[in-house]
């Protein structure tokens, strides 16, 4: 088994095994994304997401080529919000709550426009979408299945936002044995104090929950593992 290194992650070094590693990419939904879109009408500034998708791409363009399995991930509703628990639906502003019309169609429904992922990072064909009703990507999903019989240990976790799914979802799988690598210039959140401190928080006392690195540090790691010509579908992993 060929194995790559991490030098320069948080606390320490971080052993990539690509037959073991997934990249999650989280809710990168033109909904939290897009101006417009339902993140910027409760009025955060999206370019602090936006500034993720040209290193996300990147990202995920050196996972393909090494032939790692790559899962997306999008938050969001059944139609009749029968999957929205009232404790979920009553947040946020009012005027603006899921299910509600925006400017994508109804906000964060399956099927809408807004729902889905942004062209830049459009998922290809074996790629793993798991559509989710909460903010962890374990929850009420086939994750933890799927990771399990595609044999994967490790996750490169990246998307948004920073403290919301993108913590929830490493603290899942750091409780369910998962070593994670969180991609720091790979996620993003609207607010910079809790992106530098969410980041933080994730690699202190050791590694609580797991490790850090930047894109410049993981891509060249995924780029000395031996190239393998295709992803392997998920069935034959
Ligand atoms: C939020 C998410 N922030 N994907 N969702 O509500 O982090």
């Amino acid at each position: 088994m060929t194995t790559s290194t991490v030098d320069a992650a948080v606390p320490g070094p971080f052993t990539l095994i690509p037959e073991k590693t997934a990249l999650i990419v989280i809710d990168m939904q033109r909904d939290f994304i897009l101006p417009g879109g339902f993140g910027e009408s409760l009025g955060n500034d999206v370019d602090m997401l936006l500034k993720v998708v040209p290193p996300l791409a990147d990202l995920i363009a050196a996972a393909r080529s090494a032939g790692m399995l790559v899962i997306h991930t999008r938050e969001g509703h059944e139609p009749d919000l029968s999957d929205c628990p009232p404790a979920k639906l009553n947040r946020g502003a009012p005027s603006r709550r899921i299910g509600d019309p925006g400017k994508f169609g109804r906000i964060l429904i399956r099927g809408e426009y807004g729902h889905d992922i942004i062209d830049e990072l459009a998922p290809i064909e074996g790629e793993v979408v798991i559509d989710k009703p909460g903010k962890g990507a374990f929850y009420a999903t086939d994750l933890q299945q799927i990771l399990t019989d595609a044999g994967i240990t490790q996750l490169l976790v990246t998307g948004v936002t920073t403290e919301v799914c993108v913590h929830t979802t490493t603290r899942e799988a750091n409780d369910r044995g998962y070593e994670c690598l969180v991609v720091s210039d790979c996620v993003g959140s609207y607010f910079p104090d809790f992106q530098r401190v969410g980041l933080e928080m994730i690699c202190a006392q050791g590694g609580i929950f797991g490790w850090v690195a930047d894109s410049a540090a993981v891509i060249p790691a995924i780029a000395a593992l031996p190239v393998s010509p295709e992803p392997a579908p998920v069935s034959q992993r």
